[in-house]
C-alpha cells in the first residue's frame, strides 16, 4: 500500500459510507413509491333491498351468511353504517357520485307519471322519455368514481343494478347494462343477470384487468335479494326445515343466503387470483327490506322508508394490512363517506363538493372518525321536479349519537302514496340505543333536543318551500 493510498483510504471509507447511506435512502424512496404506485383494486359489494337485522353478524336468530360474517371480522365493521336515502336509484346514485340525493338531484326511481304515461309498461310518450333522458343527465354533471378513477388508469366494471343509462354513460370501462334509451333499460336489464345466473363477466373483468396489468374497480350490485324472491330450492326448503312459517319470509331468508354464496364466490375470486391483499372491498346494502308475511310485498318501515329499517345499513371497509379490522360499535357512518375514502385508497384527488369524511386515516389508525352526526332525506318514488327536489321531499332524518330527529314534509306523494301514510306529521324523536326499532317517539320529553337537530337538519340543507312541524304539540298533527 503507498503512503498516498493509505492517506486517501480513510476518505474512501467516508465516501463509501456516504454513498452506501445515499443508496440506502434511494432503496427506501424507491420501495415507498413502488408501494404508493401499486394503487389498490376497489370491489364495491352493494346489497338490493336487505335489511339491516338480516346477517349472522348482526345477531339474526335465523339468516344465515357465512360469507359476509367472514368479511365483516376481516374489515372495519360499522354496524351503525346509513344510506341517506332508502331507494335503489337515489342510494346507488350517492354510492358512485358520494353526494346527498338533494345535490345529485336523482331523488327518485323515476320521473312523475304524466296525464298521458301509459299505465303498462313500454310504449311511454316521448315527453316522458325526455324526463328519463333528463334524469341521467343530472348524473352526466357530476364527478363519479368510475370517471375519477378511469382518469387514473383504472378499468372499471359495472354489474348489476344501474340506472343511469349504460354503463359507459355511467363511467366505466367494462360492464353490462345496456341502459335507457334502449328497450327494459330502466335499471340494469343484462347488468340483473349477475349473481342469479353467473358470476362470470366479473370474473373476466379481473382476468382482463390482470392481463392489462391495470388496477380495478368492481361495482357488484346484483338484484339480490330483492324480488323476484326465486332462490334455489335447496336453501328455501332450509329456511322451512327450520319452522319458518310464512313462504313468503323464508323465500326472503332463502334470498339473502343466495346473495351471500355469491360474495363468497367474488371474494374467493380474489384469493384465487392473489388479489385480496391489494384490494379495498367496501360492503354496504342500498336499502332495507322488511318482508310482509303475508304477501308478497314488504312491510311498512322498510323499503323507502326513512325509519331503520329502510336507511340502516351496516358498512364495510376491508384492506388487509392497510385497515385495522375492528367493530365500531357506536360510530356513525354513511354511505356519502365511501366514495372519499375509496379515491383516498387510490390516490385521487377527492372533488371539493363532496359532503362525506375520507375516512382512510380512521381506518389505518382505528381512531375514532370525525362524524358526528348522519343525516338522510327521503324523497317520493317519483320525481316531481327533477330541477327541485324540494317538491317530492317527505321526510327528513338526522342521527346524533342516541338521538335520532325524523321530520315530516309535505311533498309530493305520487304513486306508491300507500306506503307514506304520513298519519303522524309532529316531529319524531327516538332513543336508538334504548330502542332501535323506534317504538318509543319522545319528542315531547325533549324539547331541546328536538330544536338542536332541527336546527342541525337545516343547517344541512335549509328547505324552504315544503311545510313542516319542527316543534311538538299536543293538537294532532297539522302543516299549518
Ligand atoms: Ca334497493
Amino acid at each position: 500500500m503507498t503512503a498516498r493510498m493509505s492517506l486517501r483510504s480513510p476518505i474512501r471509507l467516508i465516501a463509501m459510507k456516504q454513498l452506501l447511506a445515499v443508496a440506502s435512502c434511494v432503496f427506501v424512496l424507491v420501495a415507498a413509491c413502488a408501494a404508493t404506485n401499486q394503487r389498490p383494486n376497489i370491489v364495491f359489494i352493494i346489497s338490493d333491498d336487505h335489511a339491516w337485522t338480516d346477517y349472522g353478524f348482526m345477531g339474526h336468530p335465523h339468516i344465515e351468511t357465512p360469507n359476509l360474517d367472514r368479511l365483516a371480522a376481516q374489515s372495519v365493521l360499522f354496524p351503525r353504517g346509513y344510506v341517506p336515502t332508502a331507494l335503489c336509484r337515489p342510494a346507488l346514485a350517492s354510492l358512485a357520485t358520494g353526494l346527498y340525493a338533494h345535490q345529485h338531484k336523482i331523488s327518485g326511481n323515476d320521473p312523475a307519471q304524466l296525464p298521458e304515461t301509459p299505465t303498462s309498461p313500454g310504449g311511454e310518450p316521448e315527453t316522458y322519455r325526455a324526463l328519463r333522458e333528463k334524469l341521467i343527465a343530472q348524473y352526466d354533471r357530476q364527478p363519479s368514481l368510475p370517471k375519477l378513477l378511469g382518469e387514473r388508469g383504472y378499468l372499471s366494471h359495472q354489474s348489476g343494478k344501474w340506472w343511469e343509462g349504460s354503463y359507459r354513460r355511467g363511467g366505466f370501462t367494462h360492464g353490462m347494462t345496456r341502459g335507457f334509451p334502449e328497450p327494459g333499460g330502466r335499471h340494469g336489464d343484462d347488468g340483473l343477470k349477475i349473481g342469479r345466473q353467473s358470476m362470470t363477466p366479473v370474473f373476466e373483468f379481473i382476468d382482463h384487468a390482470l392481463a392489462e396489468k391495470k388496477p380495478f374497480f368492481a361495482w357488484y350490485a346484483p338484484f339480490l335479494p330483492h324480488d323476484p324472491h326465486t332462490p334455489p330450492d335447496r336453501l328455501f326448503q332450509k329456511y322451512k326445515a327450520k319452522g319458518i312459517e310464512s313462504d313468503f319470509v323464508a323465500r326472503y331468508y332463502a334470498m339473502v343466503e343466495w346473495f351471500d354464496e355469491t360474495c363468497g364466490h367474488l371474494l374467493g375470486y380474489l384469493d384465487e387470483k392473489g388479489l385480496t391483499q391489494n384490494t379495498l372491498v367496501v360492503y354496504v346494502g342500498d336499502n332495507g327490506w322488511i318482508q310482509q308475511p303475508d304477501g308478497p310485498g314488504f312491510a311498512p318501515r322498510s323499503k323507502q322508508s326513512a325509519n331503520e329499517g329502510g336507511v340502516r345499513q351496516p358498512t364495510m371497509f376491508r384492506w388487509p394490512g392497510v385497515i385495522k379490522p375492528g367493530k365500531r360499535d357506536e360510530q356513525l357512518c354513511s354511505s356519502v363517506d365511501i366514495v372519499p375514502t375509496a379515491l383516498a385508497a387510490a390516490g385521487v384527488v377527492i372533488p371539493k363538493e363532496l359532503p362525506g369524511y375520507n375516512l382512510l386515516p380512521n381506518l389505518k389508525s382505528s381512531s375514532p372518525t370525525p362524524r358526528r352526526e348522519v343525516y338522510g332525506e327521503t324523497f317520493a318514488h317519483d320525481v316531481a321536479n327533477i330541477d327541485r327536489p324540494e317538491a317530492s321531499l317527505l321526510y327528513r332524518w338526522v342521527i346524533e349519537g342516541r338521538w335520532k330527529l325524523l321530520l315530516t314534509y309535505d311533498g309530493r306523494l305520487g304513486r306508491y302514496a300507500r306506503h307514506h301514510p304520513q298519519t303522524e306529521k309532529r316531529p319524531q324523536l327516538f332513543d336508538l340505543l334504548s330502542d332501535p326499532h323506534e317504538d318509543n317517539n319522545v319528542a315531547s320529553q325533549h324539547p331541546e333536543v328536538v330544536a338542536r337537530l332541527a336546527g342541525k337538519l337545516h343547517a344541512w340543507w335549509p328547505v324552504t318551500q315544503r311545510q313542516v312541524l319542527t316543534e311538538w304539540s299536543d293538537e294532532p298533527g297539522q302543516w299549518r
